[in-house]
């Protein structure tokens, strides 16, 4: 877009912005004709039109949260001008114009993760939502808030809470429009940040209305905290970024099918159609309705024969899922496609067969790490339309982050996301905070599949857990069945992540690459997956277990990336049939020489990457079988205890 385009873009965006504040006054008097006593303007938007139930929904929360304003998001084109007109004005982005409608946005540094610490389910029956720990154990796997403690929490923080801001109505579709696989939320927010993002996220305006029409829900309301009164107008609202992180919660109370969360506009804890609906709310639901709602990419593998399929893969954050979900197979012949990179809702069909869909409709991605190098079609992907968050920017107009040193043209300077000028490395901090994002609509990725948005999924054969274990994890084994890859996902565990507020290189459990984002009982989640072996109608995939990361005494021992192609070569084999694995004490490894490496530039040690040492494997076994007993304790279903018993007398007589 040329200079000229820009600035007539933003005149026409002022002239209707202007426009918009007239309306405004004249929607008062309109407003105060039907409703005496309503205290806010409909700025945007006819709420008469809103099917009752949401228009229930919407006045009852402006009633509590009290915001000068209404704006009915419609997702129309010229709302999405009028927002990151309001955002820039505000000062919360600004564009990058090396870019093609590119903005950044800088966050308060004390709001910049998901808050896992103050995140809640609220049950009346507290082990309905997290598991029987052992006495003196504090649980890992959800945090459970009684209802009473649940609504003290919420009316000490909402009533009032967006006093001099705009409350936006957001109808947002997870999944495609109308598909039978899709749900419906409404989500309130008082930031104009969130409606920008989830634009890009979701499906999101007034042809979710239409389809909605008086059904069902997912209630979503969100505040930054920050309600603009004579008494706040002293407080120093940091890089135009309000925020209330003391008061920050996240809450979950799905006997009303609602989300609650208050205090922070950052990603997973204010986009709440992605972690908190898409996966907490949303392996409530699927549960009650017999499918699966989890933390997966999905992908398309074609083989050089022309032959496709479908796997999805569970890692724990910031693990290279976006970069697996976009990979370029270095495997000659090899196609890899883009379905979505962070969540799978599943479901088998009539058929038996297991079927995907990709809930969202743009990648929430961790921008560190990402390069022309790691994941050039995510690089490709974000030159236009994607707002940037927390990473850092160059003279030229452009961003910055750690890993695109290569890309960096000579001669510019580099801000920091703190906004350090002339930052450099020797400055020993990093340019972008580690947890920095693109949000970057999907249907923009070069390699996205011509199936993502199919209403009915795409065929799923395979499922991969992965985690990053520097030790003793083999690049890839296969599970024997399906009970065995369901103790796999359960005995997931990973190095600890900057996507939330955990520090150092500890490995923690994160099974299924879920920690973080179970709905309810995880010892009724295992229940749920081991359920479908019961069923004789369900085709259930092989499951696999990848780890790219393990290490020797000069680092990674596996080149990862396109490489990974080879791996994903090999599971393509094995889930046609193909007599590539023998049997070892931890799962089917490949048959030696089975895993192609042809034209790979280094030279790897396979004894190494596949090596099972004896005492790791005890330790490892011993590890799980105290977390659990602790975590999870009588709500461990037998089969699974049964699996590390047999994988412990594996260990003890095979290796
Ligand atoms: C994410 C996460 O943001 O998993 O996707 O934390
Ligand atoms: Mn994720």
């Amino acid at each position: 877009m040329g200079v000229d385009n820009k600035t007539t873009l933003l005149q026409s965006t002022e002239m209707f912005a202007s426009h918009y504040l007239k309306e405004a006054a004249s929607s008062a008097k309109y407003a105060s004709k039907i409703d005496p006593q309503r205290r806010y303007d409909i700025l945007y938007g006819n709420i008469n039109r809103l099917p009752s139930r949401v228009r229930y929904f919407v006045e009852e929360n402006a009633k509590v949260c009290q915001p000068d304003a209404v704006h009915i998001c419609d997702g129309s084109e010229k709302e999405r001008e009028l927002l990151y007109y309001i955002l820039q004005r505000d000062g919360t982005i600004r564009p990058l114009p090396k870019y093609e409608n590119c903005w950044l946005a800088n966050t308060d540094p004390a709001d910049v993760a998901r808050v896992e610490s103050r995140t809640f389910i609220s049950t009346h029956e507290k082990y309905d939502t997290v598991p029987h720990t052992k006495e003196g154990v504090k649980g890992t796997l959800a945090n459970w808030m009684s209802p009473e403690d649940m609504e003290t929490a919420l009316d000490a923080r909402f009533p009032g809470c967006m006093k001099g801001r705009t409350m936006y109505v957001i109808p947002f579709s997870m999944g495609p429009v109308g598909s039978p696989l899709s749900k419906i939320g409404i989500q309130l927010t008082d930031s104009a940040y969130v409606v920008a993002s989830m634009g890009v996220m979701t499906r999101m305006g007034s042809k979710v209305i239409d389809t909605l029409k008086d059904g069902e829900f997912i209630k979503c309301l969100h505040s930054v905290g920050r309600p603009i009164t004579s008494a706040s107008s002293a407080e120093v609202v940091k890089n135009s970024w309000p925020c209330n992180p003391k008061e920050t919660i996240v809450a979950h109370l799905p006997e009303r099918n609602e989300i609650c969360s208050f205090g922070s506009g950052y990603g997973g804890n204010s986009l709440l159609g992605k972690k908190c609906f898409a996966l907490r709310i949303g392996s409530i639901l699927a549960r009650r309705e017999g499918w699966f709602a989890e933390h997966m990419l999905i992908m398309g593998v074609e083989n050089p024969k022309g032959e496709k399929k479908y796997f999805a893969a569970a890692f724990p954050s910031a693990c290279g899922k976006t970069n697996l979900a976009m990979m370029e197979p270095t495997l000659p012949g090899y196609k890899v496609t883009c379905v979505g990179d962070d969540i799978a809702w599943m479901r088998f069909d009539k058929n038996g067969q297991l079927r995907a869909i990709n809930p969202e409709a743009g990648f929430f991605g961790v921008a560190p790490g990402t390069s022309m190098k790691t994941n050039p079609n995510a690089m490709r992907t974000i030159e236009k339309n994607t707002i940037f968050t927390n990473v850092a920017s160059t003279s030229d107009g452009g961003v910055y982050w750690e890993g695109m040193e290569e890309e960096l043209p000579d001669n510019v300077s580099t801000t920091s996301w703190l906004g350090v000028h002339d930052w450099h490395k020797s400055m020993g901090k990093p340019a972008a905070h580690p947890n920095s994002r693109f949000c970057t609509p999907a249907s923009q990725c070069p390699i996205i599949d011509d199936q993502w948005e199919s209403p009915e999924g795409v065929p799923i054969e395979g499922i991969i857990f992965g985690g990053r274990r520097p030790e003793g994890v083999p690049l890839i084994y296969e599970a024997f069945d399906w009970q065995h890859g369901v103790f796999l996902g359960a005995a997931l565990k990973s190095e600890a992540t900057a996507a939330a507020e955990h520090k150092g290189k500890v490995v923690m459990h994160d099974p299924f690459a879920m920690r973080p984002f179970f709905g309810y009982n995880f010892g009724h989640y295992l229940d749920h997956w081991l359920s479908f072996q019961e069923n004789p109608k369900c085709k259930l995939p092989k499951v696999f277990h990848v780890n790219w990361f393990r290490k020797g005494s000069s680092g990674f021992l596996w080149p990862g990336f396109g490489e990974n192609s080879r791996v994903l070569d090999w599971i393509f084999r094995r889930v046609n049939g193909e007599d590539c694995a023998v049997k070892s004490a931890v799962g089917y490894i490949p048959k030696e020489g089975s895993i192609d490496l042809s034209g790979l530039k280094e030279d790897v040690n396979m004894n190494e990457l596949f090596n099972l040492p004896k005492d790791f494997w005890q330790m490892e076994v011993k590890e799980l079988g105290k977390y659990f007993e602790e975590q999870v304790g009588e709500d461990l279903p037998p089969k699974i205890q049964q699996e590390l018993k047999k994988l412990e007398q594996r260990v003890n007589t095979e290796l």
